[in-house]
């Protein structure tokens, strides 16, 4: 089983897509491990998205992503994280699919609802950021059985 780390972003939340969201994540057969609203810090943001720092948008991002609550999710399941990826669509709205998360959401790049790791280290420095272990729950799933062929 893997772990990814999701952020539905001050946008969502905003326009009421926060249950939208979410549902699409459970209807996929995602365990929802760690849920909640929170109004991300300067810090955090900045830490997140180290990656970016000194790109031109980086300023705006920050300013965007700390500009209201969102709501950060832990989600387990076998490839959790390529399969979130592919839930949620591409970056640049040109670019993301009808029937993903931003495809049927969103026209603009910034204001792309959702922000989920792209990779295992990601989701570690994330999570880290966002959740005390503590917070992450380990429980049964008892509807694996009807979502995976072995047991994961
Ligand atoms: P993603 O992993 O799809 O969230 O995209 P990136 O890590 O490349 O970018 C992080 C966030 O920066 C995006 F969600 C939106 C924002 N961004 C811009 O505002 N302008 C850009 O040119 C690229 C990204």
């Amino acid at each position: 089983m893997e772990r990814t780390f999701v952020i539905i972003k001050p946008d969502a939340v905003q326009r009421g897509k926060i249950g939208k969201i979410i549902q699409r994540f459970e209807d996929k057969g995602l365990k929802i491990v760690a849920l909640k609203m929170l109004t991300i810090s300067k810090e955090q943001a900045e830490r997140q998205y180290s990656c970016h720092k000194g790109k031109p948008f980086y300023p705006t991002l920050v300013s965007f992503m700390t500009s209201g609550p969102a709501v950060a999710l832990c989600i387990e399941a076998k490839n959790a994280i390529s399969i979130v990826r592919k839930m949620l669509g591409a970056t640049d709205p040109i670019n993301s699919e009808p029937g993903t998360i931003r495809g049927d959401f969103s026209v603009d790049t910034k204001h792309n609802l959702v922000h989920a790791s792209d990779s295992k280290e990601s989701v570690e420095l994330e999570e880290a950021i966002y959740f005390p272990k503590s917070e992450i729950q380990g429980y049964h799933f008892s509807l694996n059985e009807w979502f995976y062929s072995e047991k994961p």
